[in-house]
């Protein structure tokens, strides 16, 4: 039976149908981030109404922490909940069916360790996005609650404050507006790839602090592989750029670095079978 597998980030939302880790039909929607939570579940009802006859349960992944079912930002600049709100609850008056809700970037480290780049290893998921989401997978088993937070380190060489805000697609953006180019992420990446010098450095900086967050990881649990997607991680040229700047000494700290497989059906194909998972 397929699953109602919803995935909410700071940019985008995706409602899709997911079946034995494949999406068989989906629709994405921009994240109003003014609107509120209330509002995308609206949204997300309405469009998904066309499966409902379908599904016997719902997963959601989400940008920020879930607790006890309650949802709350770590970070409200990559995207601002009110404080503790009752996802779960919601979202079961909404549809009428049994709920399961996590955090979006470890529902996507366990759908690579399932069944993208990372199948049968011991993983660390990144998400290079509106912020930074990481997870873990580590002799089978996710690690949940706050583990693999990376975007929220507070990295002395990237200065004051979160590492994800002066490394994400959001610094990405505010550092053209502040070299004079008032564009998004994606109009700095194909401003690198005609040669502009401005958009080169900004992305170099951004991928320089990815990679030393990937030697920082591989010494703090030694996995397999680093896996990256998110729509800045898997932006043209990126991943080579953060394996171009990995320090080359001490080899053996030297972090494998792959793309994620699953790109932008990793949280949802990860948040549907994690909920099977967690039914035991
Ligand atoms: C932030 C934090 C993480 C999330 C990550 C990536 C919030 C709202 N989110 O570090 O929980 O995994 O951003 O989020 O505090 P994305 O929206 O960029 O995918």
């Amino acid at each position: 039976k397929p699953v109602l597998a919803i995935d909410i980030g700071g940019t985008k939302i995706i409602a899709a149908l997911v079946e034995n880790g494949t999406v068989r039909d989906e629709v994405t929607l921009s994240t109003q981030r003014d609107a509120g939570p209330d509002r995308w579940i609206d949204d997300l009802a309405k469009k998904s109404a066309a499966w409902r006859g379908q599904v016997e349960r719902v997963s959601i992944a989400v940008t920020g922490i879930i607790d006890n079912d309650l949802w709350s930002a770590l970070n409200p600049a990559t995207l601002t909940i009110p404080e503790a709100y009752p996802l779960v609850d919601r979202l079961r008056q909404a549809f009428d069916l049994p709920v399961f809700a996590a955090n979006d970037a470890q529902a996507a480290a366990w759908g690579e360790h399932r069944f993208g780049a990372g199948q049968g290893q011991d993983i660390a998921f990144l998400t290079i996005s509106t912020g930074i989401g990481g997870g873990l997978v580590l002799n089978g088993k996710p690690l949940l609650g706050i583990a693999g937070h990376f975007g929220l380190l507070q990295s002395p060489s990237a200065g004051a404050g979160p590492l994800e805000d002066q490394v994400s697609g959001r610094w990405i953006a505010d550092q053209a507006s502040r070299a004079g180019h008032q564009v998004d992420a994606p109009a700095v990446f194909a401003a690198a790839r005609q040669g502009a010098t401005w958009a080169n450095s900004i992305i170099d900086q951004s991928a320089g602090r990815v990679a030393l967050l990937c030697r920082d990881i591989q010494l703090m649990f030694d996995p397999d592989r680093i896996v990256i997607g998110g729509g800045i991680g898997l932006a043209d040229g990126y991943l080579d750029r953060v394996i171009d700047k990995i320090p080359a000494e001490p080899v053996r700290l030297k972090p494998r670095i792959v793309a994620s497989r699953l790109g932008r059906h990793a949280g949802v194909i990860g948040v549907a079978d994690l909920a099977f998972r967690s039914k035991g």
